[in-house]
């Protein structure tokens, strides 16, 4: 590839000091889930590494994976995504537009094959030979397949990229299907959530950087480092749920007061995501600390999952406790509601107010 400035290099122009870089380089690491002795690994890799060249499509999809990306908090990763990577293409972002910009994506596709690196943001739809989605006189479908072929590796951002999401919710009239589904011989990073979080968007992209390879995934291809965790488990009104102390309703002085949104009809105890810990926009909040409960939107089929307010225990199957490990990583909430409720690991009390739940919601014939 040609030479260009190393990452570190490059931070150095834009202004930053030696100190601002290991500063940078620490928070990477402990974000990125690496123990503190790999902080020597992410310096020397930045000190080293040049830049990598990237397209970047956009296909059926809201673009609020960019707009997630765009406002991640760190401005050295703002520095190296924007200016350090070879951005070479991406609708949203591009200055070049029509024949141009194709003409961009074809020769950086044709420059650096089989050194690219590939981000989607949205499904690819199929139906109808994927006339739902065309760019520049072509299908997505076809951009897809051909732009895997020299890439060397693939994100997913998104929700849409990773499994689907809303176009893929039932009916799913264009056939909207993941890029995993398409792409089978190229390595292939999700990074579900609708949208994912910016600055774990930001950590694969130099976690990839850095160490050349692609993070440890789970059974859905999500990096471990992000996902392995339940919203449930990282949640601060946890204690909330533990002391059976629930808001009943949106305005009620539980509201008030930040009591559990599990009888919201939470999601947080089947969905795997990082915004307990990470939060959103700097650091300020996530959608439980707003006072609205998880809809669970890292998790394959969640729009179909079941109404967003109706509480897990009403669907058969929906054992709080059940952890990831219990039903496998590689399934999601929709197979959960295959799994007998047996409710299981929780102290009596817990089981007992579960119980009360699901016959509650008996009564309320399903409501
Ligand atoms: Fe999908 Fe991205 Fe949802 Fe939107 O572009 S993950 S619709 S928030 O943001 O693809
Ligand atoms: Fe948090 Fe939701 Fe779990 Fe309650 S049910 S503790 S609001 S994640
Ligand atoms: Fe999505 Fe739940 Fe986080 S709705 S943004 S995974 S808290």
């Amino acid at each position: 590839m040609e030479e260009s400035p190393t990452i570190y290099e490059q931070i150095r122009t834009s202004g930053y000091s030696r100190r601002d870089f290991l500063k940078f380089c620490a928070w990477v690491t402990a974000f990125m889930g690496i123990e503190a002795s790999g902080i020597g690994n992410v310096v020397r890799a930045m000190e080293t590494k040049h830049r990598l060249p990237v397209v970047w499509f956009h296909f059926q999809e809201c673009t609020c994976c960019s707009e997630s990306f765009l406002r991640s908090s760190h401005p050295i990763v703002a520095e190296i995504i924007l200016d350090k990577l070879s951005l070479a293409y991406t609708e949203t972002l591009q200055a070049a537009a029509g024949y141009q910009a194709e003409e961009v994506l074809y020769n950086t596709m044709k420059k650096y094959k089989g050194e690219y690196l590939m981000l989607v943001e949205g499904s690819v739809p199929t139906d109808n030979d994927g006339v739902y989605c065309c760019i520049a006189g072509k299908t997505s479908l076809d951009i897809v397949k051909e732009a895997a072929e020299g890439a060397k590796a693939i994100i997913s951002w998104g929700s849409c990229a990773s499994n689907g999401c809303i176009q893929a919710a039932n009916p799913n009239p264009t056939g909207a299907t993941p890029i995993h589904k398409i792409i089978k011989n190229k390595p292939i990073i999700n990074v579900p959530g609708c949208p994912p979080i910016g600055e774990v968007m930001a950590g694969v992209i130099v976690y990839l950087l850095t160490f050349d390879r692609i993070p440890e995934l789970d059974g859905m291809g999500r990096p471990k480092a992000f996902y392995s965790r339940r919203i449930h488990d990282t949640c601060y009104r946890r204690p909330n749920y533990d002391a059976g102390l629930f808001v009943e309703s949106f305005d009620d002085e539980s509201a008030r007061k930040g009591y559990c949104l599990y009888k919201m009809g939470c999601k947080g105890p089947v969905t795997y995501n990082a915004c307990a810990v990470t939060k959103w926009n700097n650091g300020v909040s996530y959608p439980i600390k707003s006072g609205h409960p998880c809809i669970g939107c890292s998790e394959e089929n969640f729009w179909d999952n079941g109404p967003f307010y109706q509480h897990l225990a009403s669907f058969p199957g929906f054992g709080i406790e059940t952890t990831a490990d219990d039903i496998g990583l590689a399934v999601g909430a929709v197979t959960v509601a295959g799994i007998a409720a047996h409710a299981v690991r929780a102290n009596i009390k817990k089981r007992k107010l579960i119980n009360a739940d699901i016959e509650e919601s008996k009564k309320e014939g399903g409501e």
